[in-house]
Protein backbone atom coordinates (compact mmCIF):
# COMPACT_ATOMS: atom_id res chain seq x y z
CA UNK A 1 0.00 0.00 0.00
CA UNK A 2 1.01 3.81 -1.11
CA UNK A 3 -0.54 6.73 0.48
CA UNK A 4 -1.11 9.27 -1.58
CA UNK A 5 -2.50 12.77 -0.95
CA UNK A 6 -5.83 12.75 -2.36
CA UNK A 7 -7.62 16.39 -2.57
CA UNK A 8 -6.86 18.95 -0.12
CA UNK A 9 -6.96 16.85 2.99
CA UNK A 10 -7.98 13.11 2.26
CA UNK A 11 -4.95 10.78 1.95
CA UNK A 12 -5.76 7.99 0.36
CA UNK A 13 -4.09 4.10 0.19
CA UNK A 14 -3.44 2.60 -3.37
CA UNK A 15 -2.25 -0.72 -3.56
CA UNK A 16 1.36 -1.24 -5.08
CA UNK A 17 2.70 -4.61 -6.31
CA UNK A 18 5.83 -5.65 -7.74
CA UNK A 19 6.72 -4.46 -11.74
CA UNK A 20 7.53 -7.23 -14.20
CA UNK A 21 10.88 -7.60 -15.70
CA UNK A 22 9.38 -8.00 -19.17
CA UNK A 23 7.35 -7.14 -21.97
CA UNK A 24 5.64 -10.21 -23.42
CA UNK A 25 6.79 -9.90 -26.75
CA UNK A 26 4.50 -13.40 -27.75
CA UNK A 27 1.44 -11.72 -27.80
CA UNK A 28 -1.02 -13.17 -30.34
CA UNK A 29 -1.61 -11.06 -33.66
CA UNK A 30 -4.70 -11.87 -35.73
CA UNK A 31 -4.40 -9.37 -38.98
CA UNK A 32 -8.15 -9.36 -40.28
CA UNK A 33 -7.24 -9.14 -43.68
CA UNK A 34 -4.79 -12.44 -43.57
CA UNK A 35 -6.97 -15.44 -43.74
CA UNK A 36 -3.94 -17.57 -42.61
CA UNK A 37 -3.42 -15.51 -39.57
CA UNK A 38 -7.06 -16.06 -38.26
CA UNK A 39 -6.20 -19.90 -38.37
CA UNK A 40 -4.28 -18.44 -34.90
CA UNK A 41 -7.63 -17.21 -33.10
CA UNK A 42 -8.69 -20.52 -31.31
CA UNK A 43 -5.12 -20.93 -29.75
CA UNK A 44 -4.87 -18.02 -28.43
CA UNK A 45 -8.62 -18.00 -26.84
CA UNK A 46 -7.75 -21.16 -25.47
CA UNK A 47 -4.41 -20.56 -24.39
CA UNK A 48 -4.44 -16.38 -23.22
CA UNK A 49 -7.81 -15.39 -23.98
CA UNK A 50 -6.10 -12.73 -25.23
CA UNK A 51 -4.89 -11.43 -28.47
CA UNK A 52 -3.97 -8.20 -30.60
CA UNK A 53 -6.17 -7.49 -33.77
CA UNK A 54 -4.72 -5.78 -36.59
CA UNK A 55 -5.84 -3.95 -39.78
CA UNK A 56 -9.40 -3.98 -38.05
CA UNK A 57 -11.07 -1.22 -40.49
CA UNK A 58 -11.57 1.11 -37.31
CA UNK A 59 -10.17 4.47 -38.94
CA UNK A 60 -7.47 5.78 -36.23
CA UNK A 61 -8.78 9.29 -36.90
CA UNK A 62 -12.05 7.70 -35.18
CA UNK A 63 -9.98 6.62 -32.35
CA UNK A 64 -7.73 9.76 -31.83
CA UNK A 65 -11.09 12.05 -31.70
CA UNK A 66 -12.33 9.91 -28.73
CA UNK A 67 -8.84 9.86 -26.94
CA UNK A 68 -8.29 13.73 -27.43
CA UNK A 69 -12.30 14.31 -26.00
CA UNK A 70 -12.13 12.23 -23.30
CA UNK A 71 -8.73 14.00 -22.04
CA UNK A 72 -10.24 17.13 -22.89
CA UNK A 73 -12.29 15.88 -19.80
CA UNK A 74 -10.34 14.66 -17.59
CA UNK A 75 -8.46 17.77 -17.59
CA UNK A 76 -11.46 19.97 -16.59
CA UNK A 77 -11.36 20.83 -12.39
CA UNK A 78 -11.89 18.28 -10.53
CA UNK A 79 -15.23 19.89 -9.01
CA UNK A 80 -16.84 19.97 -12.78
CA UNK A 81 -16.17 16.29 -12.95
CA UNK A 82 -17.28 15.17 -9.86
CA UNK A 83 -20.94 16.74 -11.32
CA UNK A 84 -21.11 13.91 -13.34
CA UNK A 85 -20.84 11.19 -10.53
CA UNK A 86 -24.27 11.67 -9.41
CA UNK A 87 -25.76 8.80 -12.23
CA UNK A 88 -27.47 5.82 -11.25
CA UNK A 89 -25.61 3.53 -10.72
CA UNK A 90 -22.18 2.37 -11.23
CA UNK A 91 -22.43 4.89 -14.17
CA UNK A 92 -20.78 8.34 -15.20
CA UNK A 93 -17.55 9.72 -13.74
CA UNK A 94 -15.15 7.73 -10.93
CA UNK A 95 -12.43 8.38 -9.60
CA UNK A 96 -10.11 6.26 -7.51
CA UNK A 97 -12.83 3.83 -6.05
CA UNK A 98 -14.11 1.23 -8.56
CA UNK A 99 -16.91 -0.76 -7.90
CA UNK A 100 -18.68 -0.42 -4.52
CA UNK A 101 -16.88 -2.97 -2.51
CA UNK A 102 -13.60 -1.20 -1.73
CA UNK A 103 -11.29 -1.77 -4.72
CA UNK A 104 -9.27 1.29 -5.32
CA UNK A 105 -7.05 2.68 -8.31
CA UNK A 106 -4.87 4.85 -9.46
CA UNK A 107 -7.66 6.24 -12.03
CA UNK A 108 -10.24 7.85 -12.66
CA UNK A 109 -13.15 7.07 -15.43
CA UNK A 110 -16.29 7.71 -17.28
CA UNK A 111 -18.45 4.42 -17.45
CA UNK A 112 -21.31 4.88 -20.37
CA UNK A 113 -24.46 2.19 -20.65
CA UNK A 114 -25.15 1.17 -24.45
CA UNK A 115 -28.53 1.02 -25.39
CA UNK A 116 -30.48 0.40 -28.33
CA UNK A 117 -30.46 4.15 -28.69
CA UNK A 118 -27.35 6.10 -28.83
CA UNK A 119 -26.08 8.11 -26.22
CA UNK A 120 -27.67 11.47 -26.29
CA UNK A 121 -26.67 14.66 -24.37
CA UNK A 122 -28.43 13.70 -21.44
CA UNK A 123 -26.00 11.18 -20.10
CA UNK A 124 -23.61 13.81 -20.40
CA UNK A 125 -25.05 16.71 -18.83
CA UNK A 126 -22.10 17.47 -16.89
CA UNK A 127 -20.57 18.73 -19.98
CA UNK A 128 -21.33 22.27 -21.47
CA UNK A 129 -22.35 22.89 -25.34
CA UNK A 130 -20.97 22.63 -27.71
CA UNK A 131 -18.56 19.93 -26.19
CA UNK A 132 -21.48 17.62 -25.28
CA UNK A 133 -22.45 17.31 -28.77
CA UNK A 134 -18.86 16.44 -30.50
CA UNK A 135 -18.16 14.29 -27.33
CA UNK A 136 -21.78 12.23 -28.09
CA UNK A 137 -21.18 12.52 -31.72
CA UNK A 138 -18.07 10.77 -31.26
CA UNK A 139 -19.17 7.95 -28.82
CA UNK A 140 -21.02 7.00 -30.94
CA UNK A 141 -19.94 6.85 -33.95
CA UNK A 142 -17.55 4.78 -32.04
CA UNK A 143 -19.30 2.71 -30.54
CA UNK A 144 -21.15 1.81 -33.67
CA UNK A 145 -17.80 0.72 -35.10
CA UNK A 146 -16.50 -1.12 -32.13
CA UNK A 147 -19.55 -3.15 -31.92
CA UNK A 148 -18.99 -4.27 -35.12
CA UNK A 149 -15.92 -5.26 -34.85
CA UNK A 150 -16.84 -7.28 -31.84
CA UNK A 151 -19.66 -9.27 -34.02
CA UNK A 152 -17.00 -9.69 -36.47
CA UNK A 153 -14.30 -11.27 -34.17
CA UNK A 154 -17.47 -13.11 -32.07
CA UNK A 155 -18.59 -14.46 -35.89
CA UNK A 156 -15.29 -15.66 -36.55
CA UNK A 157 -14.62 -17.56 -33.48
CA UNK A 158 -17.93 -19.06 -34.05
CA UNK A 159 -16.77 -20.26 -37.62
CA UNK A 160 -13.62 -21.32 -36.08
CA UNK A 161 -15.18 -23.37 -33.79
CA UNK A 162 -17.18 -25.11 -36.31
CA UNK A 163 -20.46 -24.29 -34.90
CA UNK A 164 -23.40 -22.97 -36.43
CA UNK A 165 -24.81 -20.61 -36.98
CA UNK A 166 -22.15 -18.19 -37.11
CA UNK A 167 -24.15 -15.27 -34.90
CA UNK A 168 -24.36 -17.81 -32.50
CA UNK A 169 -21.93 -15.17 -30.64
CA UNK A 170 -22.69 -12.07 -31.72
CA UNK A 171 -26.42 -11.73 -31.70
CA UNK A 172 -25.79 -11.82 -27.73
CA UNK A 173 -24.39 -8.10 -28.41
CA UNK A 174 -26.40 -7.16 -31.01
CA UNK A 175 -29.51 -7.72 -28.96
CA UNK A 176 -31.80 -4.74 -29.03
CA UNK A 177 -31.64 -5.69 -24.77
CA UNK A 178 -27.74 -6.23 -24.68
CA UNK A 179 -26.48 -4.82 -21.32
CA UNK A 180 -22.82 -3.51 -22.78
CA UNK A 181 -20.66 -0.59 -21.72
CA UNK A 182 -18.00 1.76 -22.67
CA UNK A 183 -15.09 2.87 -20.12
CA UNK A 184 -12.87 5.63 -20.97
CA UNK A 185 -9.95 5.58 -18.36
CA UNK A 186 -7.82 7.97 -17.70
CA UNK A 187 -4.29 7.01 -15.75
CA UNK A 188 -2.78 10.20 -14.57
CA UNK A 189 0.92 9.86 -14.71
CA UNK A 190 2.53 8.65 -11.10
CA UNK A 191 5.82 10.05 -10.17
CA UNK A 192 5.74 9.27 -6.74
CA UNK A 193 7.18 5.47 -7.62
CA UNK A 194 9.76 6.26 -9.86
CA UNK A 195 12.77 4.09 -9.98
CA UNK A 196 11.21 1.68 -7.38
CA UNK A 197 10.79 -2.10 -8.51
CA UNK A 198 7.13 -1.81 -7.47
CA UNK A 199 4.23 -0.45 -9.69
CA UNK A 200 1.07 1.42 -8.13
CA UNK A 201 -1.81 -0.15 -8.91
CA UNK A 202 -4.29 1.74 -11.25
CA UNK A 203 -6.92 -1.26 -12.31
CA UNK A 204 -6.37 -4.27 -10.03
CA UNK A 205 -6.38 -7.41 -11.26
CA UNK A 206 -9.61 -9.37 -12.57
CA UNK A 207 -11.91 -10.88 -15.42
CA UNK A 208 -14.42 -9.26 -17.25
CA UNK A 209 -18.07 -10.62 -16.81
CA UNK A 210 -19.69 -10.24 -20.45
CA UNK A 211 -18.96 -11.68 -23.53
CA UNK A 212 -16.00 -10.44 -25.11
CA UNK A 213 -13.42 -6.78 -24.72
CA UNK A 214 -12.10 -4.51 -26.98
CA UNK A 215 -9.46 -2.02 -25.39
CA UNK A 216 -7.42 0.60 -27.55
CA UNK A 217 -5.08 2.58 -25.25
CA UNK A 218 -2.83 5.27 -26.31
CA UNK A 219 0.89 4.11 -26.40
CA UNK A 220 1.69 4.27 -22.72
CA UNK A 221 1.99 0.85 -21.17
CA UNK A 222 0.71 -0.22 -18.19
CA UNK A 223 -1.78 -3.55 -19.43
CA UNK A 224 -0.60 -6.32 -17.67
CA UNK A 225 -1.96 -10.38 -18.16
CA UNK A 226 -1.96 -13.53 -16.48
CA UNK A 227 -0.19 -16.28 -17.92
CA UNK A 228 -1.57 -19.86 -17.53
CA UNK A 229 1.51 -20.12 -14.68
CA UNK A 230 0.49 -17.54 -12.91
CA UNK A 231 3.04 -14.93 -13.94
CA UNK A 232 2.32 -11.57 -14.98
CA UNK A 233 3.54 -10.06 -17.92
CA UNK A 234 3.14 -6.46 -19.68
CA UNK A 235 1.84 -5.92 -22.82
CA UNK A 236 3.26 -3.60 -25.47
CA UNK A 237 0.93 -1.26 -25.74
CA UNK A 238 -0.03 -0.91 -29.70
CA UNK A 239 -2.77 2.78 -30.25
CA UNK A 240 -3.56 1.77 -33.84
CA UNK A 241 -4.48 -1.93 -32.69
CA UNK A 242 -7.33 -3.46 -30.26
CA UNK A 243 -6.33 -5.82 -27.59
CA UNK A 244 -9.44 -8.20 -27.31
CA UNK A 245 -10.26 -10.26 -23.74
CA UNK A 246 -12.28 -13.46 -23.44
CA UNK A 247 -15.00 -12.70 -21.19
CA UNK A 248 -16.34 -14.66 -18.12
CA UNK A 249 -19.49 -15.63 -20.03
CA UNK A 250 -17.57 -16.44 -23.30
CA UNK A 251 -15.77 -18.96 -21.27
CA UNK A 252 -19.22 -20.75 -19.96
CA UNK A 253 -20.47 -20.81 -23.52
CA UNK A 254 -17.62 -22.62 -24.70
CA UNK A 255 -17.43 -24.69 -21.57
CA UNK A 256 -13.89 -23.53 -20.29
CA UNK A 257 -12.17 -24.02 -23.47
CA UNK A 258 -11.87 -20.24 -24.09
CA UNK A 259 -10.19 -18.89 -20.91
CA UNK A 260 -11.30 -15.58 -18.90
CA UNK A 261 -8.05 -13.46 -19.11
CA UNK A 262 -6.86 -11.93 -15.86
CA UNK A 263 -5.81 -8.55 -16.19
CA UNK A 264 -4.78 -5.52 -14.22
CA UNK A 265 -3.44 -1.90 -15.10
CA UNK A 266 -0.17 -0.72 -13.36
CA UNK A 267 0.13 3.51 -13.34
CA UNK A 268 2.91 4.57 -15.22
CA UNK A 269 5.35 7.16 -13.40
CA UNK A 270 6.23 9.53 -16.45
CA UNK A 271 3.34 9.25 -19.14
CA UNK A 272 -0.85 8.98 -18.76
CA UNK A 273 -2.68 6.20 -19.96
CA UNK A 274 -5.57 6.67 -22.04
CA UNK A 275 -7.58 3.47 -22.62
CA UNK A 276 -11.32 2.93 -23.69
CA UNK A 277 -13.05 -0.59 -23.52
CA UNK A 278 -16.12 -1.84 -24.95
CA UNK A 279 -17.61 -4.28 -23.24
CA UNK A 280 -19.95 -6.48 -25.20
CA UNK A 281 -22.73 -7.92 -22.82
CA UNK A 282 -26.04 -10.44 -23.49
CA UNK A 283 -29.74 -8.70 -22.24
CA UNK A 284 -29.91 -9.28 -18.55
CA UNK A 285 -32.79 -12.02 -19.75
CA UNK A 286 -30.00 -14.36 -21.19
CA UNK A 287 -29.77 -17.97 -20.33
CA UNK A 288 -25.80 -18.31 -20.46
CA UNK A 289 -24.90 -22.39 -20.09
CA UNK A 290 -22.65 -24.03 -22.50
CA UNK A 291 -23.42 -24.32 -26.23
CA UNK A 292 -24.14 -28.14 -26.14
CA UNK A 293 -22.01 -28.64 -29.45
CA UNK A 294 -18.77 -27.41 -27.16
CA UNK A 295 -19.67 -30.04 -24.56
CA UNK A 296 -16.83 -32.28 -25.99
CA UNK A 297 -17.69 -35.82 -25.79
CA UNK A 298 -16.92 -38.02 -23.03
CA UNK A 299 -17.06 -34.64 -20.58
CA UNK A 300 -19.73 -32.74 -18.41
CA UNK A 301 -20.84 -28.91 -18.44
CA UNK A 302 -18.79 -27.20 -16.14
CA UNK A 303 -21.03 -24.48 -15.49
CA UNK A 304 -24.85 -24.41 -14.46
CA UNK A 305 -27.38 -22.19 -16.49
CA UNK A 306 -27.75 -18.79 -15.48
CA UNK A 307 -29.00 -15.61 -16.46
CA UNK A 308 -26.94 -12.72 -17.20
CA UNK A 309 -28.69 -11.02 -14.97
CA UNK A 310 -28.48 -12.96 -12.06
CA UNK A 311 -24.84 -13.40 -12.63
CA UNK A 312 -24.18 -9.49 -12.95
CA UNK A 313 -26.19 -9.01 -9.71
CA UNK A 314 -23.83 -11.28 -8.51
CA UNK A 315 -20.57 -9.82 -9.84
CA UNK A 316 -21.41 -6.41 -8.31
CA UNK A 317 -20.54 -7.79 -4.78
CA UNK A 318 -17.80 -8.88 -5.58
CA UNK A 319 -14.04 -7.69 -5.17
CA UNK A 320 -12.23 -6.78 -8.37
CA UNK A 321 -9.66 -9.86 -7.59
CA UNK A 322 -12.40 -12.85 -6.87
CA UNK A 323 -13.33 -15.29 -8.92
CA UNK A 324 -16.76 -14.51 -9.87
CA UNK A 325 -17.72 -17.86 -12.12
CA UNK A 326 -17.15 -20.34 -9.05
CA UNK A 327 -20.22 -20.77 -7.54
CA UNK A 328 -21.90 -21.33 -10.83
CA UNK A 329 -19.15 -24.39 -11.53
CA UNK A 330 -20.62 -27.80 -11.36
C1 LIG B 1 -14.71 -5.21 -14.55
C2 LIG B 1 -14.96 -4.93 -16.05
C3 LIG B 1 -15.66 -3.58 -16.30
O1 LIG B 1 -14.72 -2.50 -16.13
C4 LIG B 1 -16.85 -3.37 -15.33
C5 LIG B 1 -16.29 -3.39 -13.91
C6 LIG B 1 -17.28 -3.12 -12.77
C7 LIG B 1 -17.30 -1.64 -12.36
O2 LIG B 1 -16.30 -0.95 -12.46
O3 LIG B 1 -18.36 -1.22 -11.89
C8 LIG B 1 -16.87 -4.10 -11.63
C9 LIG B 1 -15.87 -5.10 -12.28
C10 LIG B 1 -15.98 -4.87 -13.77
C11 LIG B 1 -16.17 -6.58 -11.90
C12 LIG B 1 -16.62 -6.78 -10.42
C13 LIG B 1 -17.40 -5.58 -9.86
C14 LIG B 1 -18.04 -4.84 -11.02
C15 LIG B 1 -16.26 -3.47 -10.38
C16 LIG B 1 -16.41 -4.57 -9.38
C17 LIG B 1 -15.73 -4.64 -8.25
C18 LIG B 1 -17.64 -2.12 -15.69
C19 LIG B 1 -17.68 -4.62 -15.28
O4 LIG B 1 -18.66 -4.88 -15.93
O5 LIG B 1 -17.18 -5.49 -14.34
Amino acid sequence: MVVLAHGELEQISLPVVHKPTNFFSDVPVIDLSDPESKARLIGACEELGFFKVTNHGIPMELMAKLEDEALRFFSLPQVEKELSASSPGPFGYGSKKIGGNGDLGWVEYILLEITSKPISHSSLSFLKEPSASLFCSVLNEYITAVRKLACEVLELMAESLKIQPKNVFSKLVTDSESDSMLRLNHYPPCPHLQGLDCGLTGFGEHTDPQIISLLRSNNTSGLEISLRDGSWVSVPPDQSSFFINVGDSLQVLTNGRFRSVKHRVLANSAQSRVSMIYFGGPSPRERLAPLPLLIEEGKQSLYREFTWCEYKRSAYKTRLSDNRLGQFEM
